[in-house]
């Protein structure tokens, strides 16, 4: 037998070989193996390009047309068993990674504004949009800015001890935002056009429309020439803001020692038949004014001022003030 028959032989069993081998891998690990027993350096096929060097010059062409086509048999059987163990991986990962969008999602329970915040919020960038400035100051107040400056004389019953919680004999927890205001007008200079809102103490039996701590919002707008006109003007134009345009205003009188004459502003649903109160306002008191160093004579202004749980009841129909400080969830979520 010729070195050519022999090469021959070893080439058939070589190729039946790897191609049994071949089919069956069924991992990396063992294809890779599989490459360096037949396609390696040192391989079997590699081995047999040695023999080459044994074979007559006649022969070396035959032999090398069929090593090589042995190596190219080898190398696709390898390309092809990969691709095939790439693609079972591949399946088998889609399989195991999908995603069913038909599934309920998960609920992550975001928290959110508490309602007289929300409110409040509210009702400050409306009054913004009028051109009002927000303000704020002391809940702890004096005496002075508190009751003297607003012309509450010191037997007025406002003083009462009945009414505001006193820390000592000439200081407590305001009662109003008024004093707000007073500080603003001493510093500054007419006009002056703000919004006070913010979080008061009275001394009031607790039920379903009072808290010894509750919000309010007062408004304040000092300049040459206004009138309880533009007031009305703009008790009106909140309304619709706050409520919507279905709503209907009124006022009529009340008295406060702080403002001449003075009001009180009911609202009313166009198709309703009772007025709800929101709150008091009036012309500012030439002796407010006067006690903030304004001449009365040049300048007029008007304010008023309302409850932000008030305006929260009304609007979204909450039956007692008390929800709002409890902090019971069923009640926060809602809104
Ligand atoms: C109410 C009544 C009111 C004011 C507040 C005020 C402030 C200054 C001068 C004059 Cl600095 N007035 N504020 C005026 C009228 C009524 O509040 O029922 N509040 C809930």
């Amino acid at each position: 037998m010729t070195e050519l028959m022999k090469l021959r032989e070893e080439i058939d069993r070589i190729h039946a070989d790897l191609e049994r081998q071949c089919a069956g891998l069924t991992d990396r690990a063992a294809l890779e193996a599989f490459r360096v027993e037949f396609l390696g350096r040192k391989g079997q096929i590699g081995e047999l390009f040695r023999v080459m060097g044994r074979l007559a010059p006649d022969e070396r062409a035959e032999a090398g047309k069929l090593l090589n086509g042995l190596k190219t048999v080898a190398t696709a059987a390898f390309e092809d068993r990969r691709n095939d163990l790439e693609g079972t991986t591949l399946r088998a990962r889609l399989a195991a990674e999908k995603v069913d969008l038909t599934l309920p999602g998960v609920y992550h329970s975001l928290g959110h504004r508490h309602l007289l915040t929300q409110v409040q919020n509210e009702i400050e960038s409306i009054f913004l949009r009028m051109g009002f400035d927000v303000t704020t100051g002391p809940e702890i107040e004096s005496e002075y800015y508190n009751f003297e400056a607003l012309n509450i004389p010191a037997d007025h019953p406002a003083r009462d001890e009945w009414d505001t919680f006193y820390i000592d004999d000439t200081t407590l927890l305001r009662p109003q935002t008024s004093p707000v205001q007073i500080r603003v007008m001493e510093q500054t200079d007419p006009p002056v056009r703000i919004i006070c809102p913010g979080r008061c103490y009275r001394r009031d039996t607790q039920d379903a429309t009072h808290s010894p701590v509750f919000h309010q919002v007062e408004l304040l707008w000092v300049e040459e020439g206004l009138s309880l006109a533009n007031l009305k003007y703009i008790i009106e134009l909140f309304v619709h803001e706050f409520f919507g345009k279905g709503y209907q205003m009124r006022l009529s009188g009340d008295f406060f020692p702080f403002t001449e004459p003075s009001v009180q502003m009911h609202m009313r649903a166009d198709r309703a038949s009772d007025w709800l109160e929101l709150g008091g306002a009036g012309m500012v008191h030439p002796v407010v004014l006067a006690n903030v160093g304004y001449d009365p004579k040049k300048v007029t202004g008007f304010a008023f001022g309302m409850g932000i749980e008030r305006m929260a009841m009304l609007r979204y129909g909450i039956a007692d003030i008390r929800t709002f400080f409890t902090n019971d969830l069923r009640f926060i979520t809602q809104f």
